[in-house]
C-alpha cells in the first residue's frame, strides 16, 4: 500500500512538474512581433522565409495577429507565398472600401480565386486576429476575424476546388512578390505589424481557432492535462518561425499575449 501511495505521489509530482515546466517555458519566452514600416521605392522592409511551405497542401489554416497602421495603398498584401508556377500561390490582402473598413481576403493559385469579407469591427491601428482556412476537396473556405470578440466570419464552398498549394515557394511578410523573393512594388506594400503567425496543414475547427485567438494556452483550462497542447502550426510555428528580416523589417517585443 505504501509503495502504491508512493507511486501515486511520484506520478502526481511528475505531472505537476511537467505542466509547470511547460507553462514556464511558454511564459518565459519573449513574445515578439514583426514591424513593417516606411516602404519606399528603393527600400522594402520584409520578412522572408524560403521553402516557406515544405509540403504540398490540399488544406490549411493560416492565422495571425495583424495591426494595420495605414492603408498606404488601396490594397495591401500581408502574406505573400510565391512559387515558380504562381506568384500568387497563396496571397492574403486588405482592400480599402468606401466605409473605411478594409475587406480581408485571400487568393489561391492566382487572382481568379478571390474570397473576402468586410468586418465593421476591423479598424486600422488595432490588433486583430485573422484566420484563413481552405480545403481542396470541396473548396470549403473560411475567413474569421476576431473570433474571441466581435466575431466576423464568412464561409463558402467551391473556392479553388481541386487545386493544390505547391511546396517549396517563398513566403514574404510585408511585401507582395512578383517572383519568389522579389518583384516588390511600393503600391503593394503592407504597413503594420504581425505576431502569432501560425500555419497548419489542415483545417482547424472553431474551438481550435478560438483558442489561437486567445493567445493559445494562456487562457485555456489550467488543469494539468492541457499540457501545452497549445496550438502550434506544423507549417509555421511562431515560436520557431524561421523568417529573416530585410531592409529594416524590425523584430520587437509585444505584450499583446501576456
Ligand atoms: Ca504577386
Amino acid at each position: 500500500m505504501r509503495v502504491q501511495l508512493f507511486y501515486v505521489f511520484a506520478t502526481t509530482l511528475v505531472i505537476v512538474w511537467t505542466s509547470t515546466f511547460a507553462d514556464a517555458a511558454r511564459r518565459g519566452q519573449p513574445m515578439y512581433k514583426f514591424e513593417i514600416f516606411g516602404s519606399t521605392s528603393t527600400r522594402f522592409p520584409r520578412f522572408i522565409r524560403e521553402n516557406g511551405i515544405n509540403r504540398n497542401l490540399t488544406e490549411f489554416t493560416l492565422c495571425m495577429w495583424l495591426k494595420v497602421s495605414s492603408l498606404v495603398s488601396s490594397t495591401e498584401y500581408p502574406f505573400s507565398y510565391a512559387t515558380q508556377r504562381f506568384h500568387n500561390e497563396l496571397l492574403t490582402f486588405l482592400e480599402s472600401t468606401d466605409d473605411g473598413h478594409p475587406s480581408v481576403g485571400m487568393f489561391i493559385n492566382d487572382v481568379s480565386h478571390k474570397f473576402a469579407i468586410v468586418c465593421p469591427t476591423f479598424s486600422l491601428g488595432d490588433w486583430h486576429r485573422v484566420c484563413y482556412a481552405w480545403r481542396s476537396v470541396d473548396g470549403f473556405a473560411m475567413i474569421v476575424v476576431d473570433p474571441d470578440k466581435d466575431p466576423c466570419e464568412v464561409t463558402m464552398t467551391d473556392f479553388a476546388k481541386g487545386k493544390m498549394i505547391q511546396l517549396g515557394g517563398t513566403i514574404s511578410l510585408g511585401q507582395e512578390q512578383t517572383f519568389p523573393g522579389g518583384g516588390f512594388t511600393l503600391d503593394q506594400s503592407f504597413d503594420g505589424e504581425y505576431t502569432e503567425v501560425q500555419m497548419f496543414s489542415e483545417i482547424l475547427d472553431t474551438e481550435q481557432i478560438f483558442r489561437i485567438s486567445t493567445c493559445l494556452s494562456c487562457e485555456v483550462d489550467r488543469s494539468y492535462n492541457y499540457e501545452e497542447q497549445e496550438i502550434r502550426g506544423d507549417i509555421i510555428d511562431w515560436m520557431n518561425h524561421g523568417f529573416v528580416g530585410y531592409d529594416g523589417g524590425v523584430i520587437s517585443g509585444t505584450n499583446v499575449c501576456r
